[in-house]
């Protein structure tokens, strides 16, 4: 036990050696953090300082300095995500950020291959800017702009997932930094897709929330480009007429189906209100709103309204609105809902996945138990139906601000329903972190649980590497 002088002291010694071995990537607590210490969403705490490392030597550094001294080093790409794991806790030991976004250098695109080597610090969009010379695509689509490392730390799934599969699916290999005695540098950046030489090392990176390395360099196997695609927006009556239309648009887009989302009233209606004036809808009142798109040839013009007439006969009468919108205004609605919500006040993302056939019926208990809870909370759910995900947002309007104590009886209600009554999950895309820790210890069984601690004391037994509140 150290007094609060001595710890101080110690902490002094620690930062003054940090910058002499890593100071021109080093800011310090004077240079202005809050980049990187707020979230997305909600409140973040303090760092100690932010190193931002230039290459595989300068991470090893910093990893050696973090297990020197027994100081936690958070690893941070673009601060996208909405779990909590990328920036500091509030209340909680001391952390210096490593920001990756200075390893930047050295991105390989083999066209031939349709595989690319990318450093981790570099964004969703950059990468496609490089790829799109090629007809090539990394085809993980979201409504903000990671780093490719951060997709690999949180196993980014997204709205093409259905089509595409999540960044699991995509990783050929990857390159980590590990925090083991040595500091080892795990290279498993094979490229192949076929390899059966062993279990899957570079696969443990992905969804281990930058606990057991900071992944450095990521290999990807890409798709080409679709050279042509088609979105409808739908209008249905509810939850329950979308589980019947997704089941239509399945049947008779067939392979041509490359999303579908649902987005309920809500959700829309916070989406128009930061389109200024730009109504992909054209002025229909906001009501559960599909989106589905198809790629293919040219003839996908023709098989969306091929879809769309199906829906029409499928209600019977009872009438789908429906409109062929471009693309680009269909996934402005669809994008523009996160900062929708945000401008109507504070926002608990909860990212679950149920079974699709209890979709409806999950969403409809979740709501009671939100309205149950706190009368000032409105849910506005969206999500990846296909896949049987749903972002079920609860959303406290300006000028409400929910006590801590709600909202987490707000995230227990609805996780509860989701996993215990109708077998889902408490994470369905977006990972591990400080949000959901508790119901990773409440849910993963045993064994599971012994087999993650397992694989952190090979890769981290200082426990230095990720946020300090992971439940592993
Ligand atoms: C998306 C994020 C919120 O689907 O998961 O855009
Ligand atoms: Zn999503």
């Amino acid at each position: 036990v150290t007094d609060d002088a001595d710890s101080g002291t110690a902490m002094a010694a620690a930062l003054a050696e940090l910058v002499r071995d890593l100071g021109d990537a080093l800011l310090g607590a004077d240079d202005g953090l809050d980049r990187f210490t707020e979230p997305a969403r909600g409140r973040g705490g303090p760092a100690l300082a932010v190193v931002r490392p230039r290459d595989v030597a300068e991470v090893r550094r910093a990893v050696q300095w973090a297990r020197r001294h027994r100081v936690h080093l958070l690893p941070q790409g673009a601060v996208s995500g909405l779990v909590g794991a990328s920036t500091p806790p509030v209340d909680g030991p001391p952390v210096v950020v490593l920001s990756t976004e200075q390893l930047v250098d050295g991105l390989v695109v083999d066209p031939v291959d349709r595989t690319a080597v990318v450093p981790a610090g570099l964004r969703l969009s950059a990468l496609e800017c490089a790829l799109a010379p090629h007809g090539l695509t990394f085809p993980i689509d979201l409504g903000a702009d990671p780093t490719i490392g951060g997709m690999v730390a949180t196993n980014t799934g997204g709205a093409r997932m259905l089509r595409h599969g999540d960044v699991r699916r995509r990783v050929l290999g990857v390159q980590a930094v590990v925090a083991d005695d040595a500091v080892s540098v795990v290279d498993d950046l094979s490229t192949l897709r076929k390899d059966n030489t062993g279990p899957d090392v570079s696969g443990l990176f992905v969804g281990s929330a930058g606990s057991l390395g900071i992944v450095t360099r990521v290999a990807l196997d890409l798709e080409r480009r679709p050279a042509h695609s088609a979105t409808a927006l739908v209008s249905l009556s509810g939850d329950e007429a979308a589980l019947d239309a997704l089941l239509v648009v399945e049947r008779v887009a067939g392979e041509r189906l490359s999303a579908l989302e649902v987005l309920s009233a809500p959700a829309v209606d916070a989406a128009r209100s930061v389109l200024d004036g730009i109504d992909p809808l054209g002025g229909r009142p906001a009501s559960t709103t599909m989106l589905v798109e198809l790629v293919g040839s040219a003839d996908v013009d023709d098989a969306l309204l091929g879809v769309l007439a199906a829906l029409d006969e499928g209600a019977r009468g009872s009438g789908v609105e429906a409109a062929v919108v471009p693309p680009a205004r269909a996934w402005a609605l669809r994008h523009a809902i996160t900062e929708g919500l945000r401008r109507r006040g504070t926002v608990l993302g909860l990212d679950v996945s149920v079974p699709r056939p209890a979709l409806p019926t999950f969403l409809a208990e979740a709501r009671a138990a939100v309205a149950a809870t706190d009368g000032s909370a409105e849910v506005a759910d969206f999500g990846h139906w296909a896949d049987g995900g749903v972002h079920c947002n609860v959303v406290w309007p300006d000028p409400h601000q929910p006590d801590p104590e709600v909202v987490t009886s707000c995230r227990d209600a609805v996780f509860a329903i989701a996993v215990e009554r109708y077998r889902g999950s408490w994470s369905a895309e977006h990972g591990v972190g400080p949000h959901n820790a508790d119901w990773w210890r409440r849910t993963t069984p045993p064994e599971v649980a012994a087999a993650v601690r397992g694989l952190r004391s090979l890769f981290d037994p200082l426990r230095v590497l990720g946020h300090p509140d992971l439940p592993w």
